[in-house]
């Protein structure tokens, strides 16, 4: 009786554990996988196209969990242009905003934005019918647990002026400084440039709302790794996935392919600006980049310098060869969507 005890014993301690086994794997991958907010001009080029592609991939490999798509561009094609791209993804309840008030206003030159929303499904056929971003961000960041979320910036910094200005509301008793130092643990951005060019040079998400760009590095309260214009410029990617005859009906497809024939220096591919940035946020810059620390500066007229002895900032140097960085990038923006229950 004693041994048949024992028996019965072992077997339900064995079943308890490998029961145990399954959630608690799945629940290692969920806590170490990113959880990124992607915030974007999406329009004026369209290397945020490639980027929101890659991180519906890495989301699809377990890699991250996207927490919302913000827009820092209010061009009336914005909200739709998103909801395209996440529908297409099988995402079509990720959360959208767009900023209010004062913000850039462009759209894409080569008209893929209007192409694809004529194209493809969508719900939200307006910016009003989207979110307002400084109100997702708050109550986005005061239900995340504390220093889990990953920003990733690959447009203009204007949401980031906004959610540090925020003072206390019906959303949260902490101000948007706090709640960035309380559940931000990196703001990964493509902007500013730190190569030789760098005091003379404008880039473009810094200079286009240059006061925001200011505002948000000079009080930025946690760490930044800055993707800059030197990176993505040496990087070409789009030509596999314009190529790729087995991929049909894609938006991200139908985005390079209208797009990289329209200029005959992308005849190479597009470069990759915003891809690297999203890259970067999900997976981390050691595989790819080597790093230099210090902090920016940020000046009025859309220039930046770089300051050795500051410590809350990295700027990426290119490590891995430029070729094989292509690859990731490309393999990441042919992925194709994944059937999953909503
Ligand atoms: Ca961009």
């Amino acid at each position: 009786m004693q041994q048949k005890l024992f028996f019965l014993l072992i077997v339900s301690m064995a079943v308890f554990i490998s029961a145990c086994k399954g959630p608690h794997k799945t629940m290692q991958k969920n806590m170490s996988a990113a959880s990124i907010i992607f915030d974007t001009d999406i329009g004026p080029d369209y290397d945020d196209v490639g980027a929101l592609a890659i991180l519906h991939a890495l989301a699809d490999k377990g890699e991250c969990n996207i927490l919302a798509t913000m827009a820092s561009n209010k061009h009336k094609l914005i909200a739709p242009v998103l909801d395209v791209i996440n529908t297409y993804f099988n995402r079509p309840h990720l959360p959208i905003a767009v900023v209010r008030g004062d913000a850039v206003d462009l759209s894409a030159t080569q008209k893929w934005d209007s192409l694809i929303v004529a194209d493809y499904p969508h719900d939200l056929k307006t910016n009003e019918q989207a979110q307002d971003a400084l109100q997702l961000y708050r109550k986005i960041l005061s239900e995340q647990p504390d220093g889990s979320v990953t920003i990733v910036t690959v447009g203009f910094l204007t949401n980031m002026a906004n959610l540090l200005r925020s003072g206390a509301d019906e959303i949260s008793s902490l101000t948007g400084e706090q709640l960035i130092k309380k559940k931000v643990k990196l703001l990964v951005s493509m902007a500013a440039r730190f190569d030789n060019e760098m005091g003379n040079f404008k880039e473009f998400n810094v200079v286009k709302d240059a006061a925001a760009s200011k505002y948000a590095f000079d009080n930025w309260p946690v760490p930044i790794i800055f993707s800059g214009f030197e990176i993505g410029m040496n990087i070409f990617t789009g030509l596999p996935v314009m190529n790729n005859k087995a991929i049909v009906n894609s938006p991200v497809k139908d985005v390079f392919a209208k797009s990289i024939p329209l200029d005959p220096n992308d005849a190479g591919g597009r470069m990759s600006w915003d891809e690297t940035a999203v890259l970067v946020g999900v997976r981390g810059y050691q595989p790819y980049f080597d790093v230099v620390k210090g902090r920016i500066i940020t000046n009025s007229d859309g220039t930046n310098g770089w300051d050795p002895n500051g410590d809350r900032d990295l700027y990426l140097v290119q490590k891995m060869p430029v070729t094989e960085m292509e690859k990731v990038l490309n393999d990441l923006i042919m992925h194709q969507p994944v059937k999953r229950k909503q």
